[in-house]
């Protein structure tokens, strides 16, 4: 009876689809290769039901998504500075993301759910400032070069 009872228990466990995942984000003054004020990692892959953590590694910081911006139907999200955050994946498109106060020096991140870019002229026509946009550009090519 045991046994049965453990057989059972790993086919339901295998009858459920890839378990959603939390993807930590450090948000830092200074990452490996020596840039300063960045996300790491910069482009970020998800899927739906995943949970994307933004972790206030070094302070003074902040994670957030950006006006028109993210898929339709995802709620937006905005991170107080040097606090923690927490992006919950519920569609599938693309998102872009800032650090209020450092956006212009280029510290953004794109997070890319689902390999779907049918929002990328959104982001690259939302207010973002400075070397963002540059950056947020440029995630955007190297995902789709990377899928391609
Ligand atoms: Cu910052």
């Amino acid at each position: 009876m045991r046994k049965l009872l453990m057989t059972t228990a790993l086919l339901i466990a295998s009858a459920v689809p890839a378990l959603a995942e939390t993807i930590e984000v450090q948000m830092l003054n200074e990452n490996a290769a020596g840039d300063r004020m960045v996300f790491s990692p910069e482009l970020i892959h998800a899927e739906v039901g995943d949970v994307i953590k933004f972790i206030a590694t070094d302070r003074s910081h902040n994670a957030q998504s950006v006006r028109n911006a993210l898929p339709e139907g995802q709620e937006a999200f905005k991170g107080r500075m040097s606090q923690d955050v927490e992006y919950v994946v519920t569609e599938t498109g693309l998102t872009a993301v800032v650090c209020q106060p450092h956006q212009t020096m280029g510290m953004v991140a794109l997070i890319v759910v689902g390999d779907d870019f049918s929002n990328a002229q959104d982001i690259l026509d939302a207010r973002i400032r400075g070397a963002g946009k540059d950056k947020i550009e440029a995630l955007i090519e190297e995902a789709q070069a990377a899928q391609s």
